[in-house]
């Protein structure tokens, strides 16, 4: 059984491409939910919206999240309201917000609510949030202070300047029910290793690996760890992760997502683009595998999430 971290968008892509090479008994996504905020008096989760519709092949793929075939009617009566329309919710992708919002406040557990709406979409593979709990990335910024990851992200197009990052919960937040049940499953079901998939490090995959029992468990399992790097030649292939990268003075390329993680990743996955820097990655210790790491289609995502698997093999 192999556990794939996901955040949005480039996360998403590849957990399409594993999906493709892995069963439902070999692969489940365990999904960030520091992105996730209330908003028009909808708890909306769009990282878990956002793999289960790629997963679904519902996803809208210029935009990356959200939903194809699209309606905006309620943006627009939302406008002539002169509410707020800052965060686009599609018609389709409403009701998602709707029912996950109503079973909330029945007392239904996030893990639960995401198990029922991927089985309606007809997804096999298994979708976990981290936690049940509450847990929310604060962005620590040099001019405003602190604030909600949606209001800095979208709101505010990620401009102003990030000093640091807070996940609110992280501390108490237990992991949620399947999750915990995954990490203690018997030897036969045992997680065999992790792929840390290419979203933005710092945004997407630290409030995942803040959950407390889930960072204690990677440590003590001493199981391999694979990721992609999400950066391509300097440059963050969707996102603000250059930018992010910069002003947390982490360097501005792979390297810099390499020592982020440092020894937590035994395997890496560089852009063909990035390959001059496969030598310094290995002298850290680390195996390397140099490969198209750009999705553009779902065959190069499929072949990306092979090389995955393979890589982990390696240091089995
Ligand atoms: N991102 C935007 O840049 N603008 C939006 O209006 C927007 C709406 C939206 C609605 C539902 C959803 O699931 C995601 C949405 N996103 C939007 C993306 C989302 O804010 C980010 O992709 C993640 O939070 C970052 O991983």
């Amino acid at each position: 059984m192999i556990l794939a971290l996901s955040g949005g968008v480039g996360g998403a892509r590849l957990c399409q491409g594993l999906i493709q090479v892995a069963r439902p008994d070999e692969l489940a996504i365990v999904v960030n939910v520091g992105d996730d905020f209330e908003h028009l008096g909808l708890t909306i989760c769009p990282d878990l919206d956002t793999v289960m519709y790629t997963l679904a092949g519902l996803h809208n793929p210029q935009l990356g999240w959200g939903r194809a075939d699209e309606t905006w009617h309620f943006m627009q009566m939302l406008a002539q309201l002169g509410s707020e329309t800052w965060f686009q919710l599609g018609d389709r992708d409403l009701a998602v917000h709707v029912e996950r919002s109503r079973s909330l406040a029945a007392g239904e557990p996030l893990s639960a609510i995401t198990a029922k709406f991927c089985e309606r979409l007809g997804i096999a593979h298994q979708v976990m949030p981290v936690t049940d709990q509450r847990l929310r990335t604060c962005v620590l910024t040099r001019d405003q202070g602190e604030l909600a990851f949606q209001d800095y992200f979208v709101r505010q197009k990620a401009g102003p300047v990030i000093t640091g990052l807070r996940f609110d919960g992280a501390e108490t937040a237990a992991l949620s029910g399947p999750l915990k049940q995954r990490l203690a499953s018997p030897l036969g079901e045992q997680v065999k290793g992790v792929i840390i998939c290419p979203s933005n490090p710092w945004l997407s995959v630290a409030p995942i690996l803040a959950v407390p029992e889930l960072s204690r468990w990677l440590q003590s399992a001493r199981i391999p760890v694979v990721a992609v790097s999400p950066i391509i030649g300097g440059q963050a292939v969707k996102g603000p992760a250059a930018k992010i990268m910069r002003e947390l003075g982490a360097g501005t390329d792979t390297l810099g997502i390499v020592a982020h993680y440092g020894d937590r990743v035994q395997g890496w996955m560089i852009d063909e683009t990035d390959a001059a820097l496969a030598g310094a990655i290995r002298d850290r210790g680390a195996h390397v595998a140099v490969t198209q790491t750009l999705m553009t289609t779902p065959e190069v995502a499929a072949a990306l999430a092979r090389t995955a698997i393979k890589l982990l093999d390696e240091l089995q």
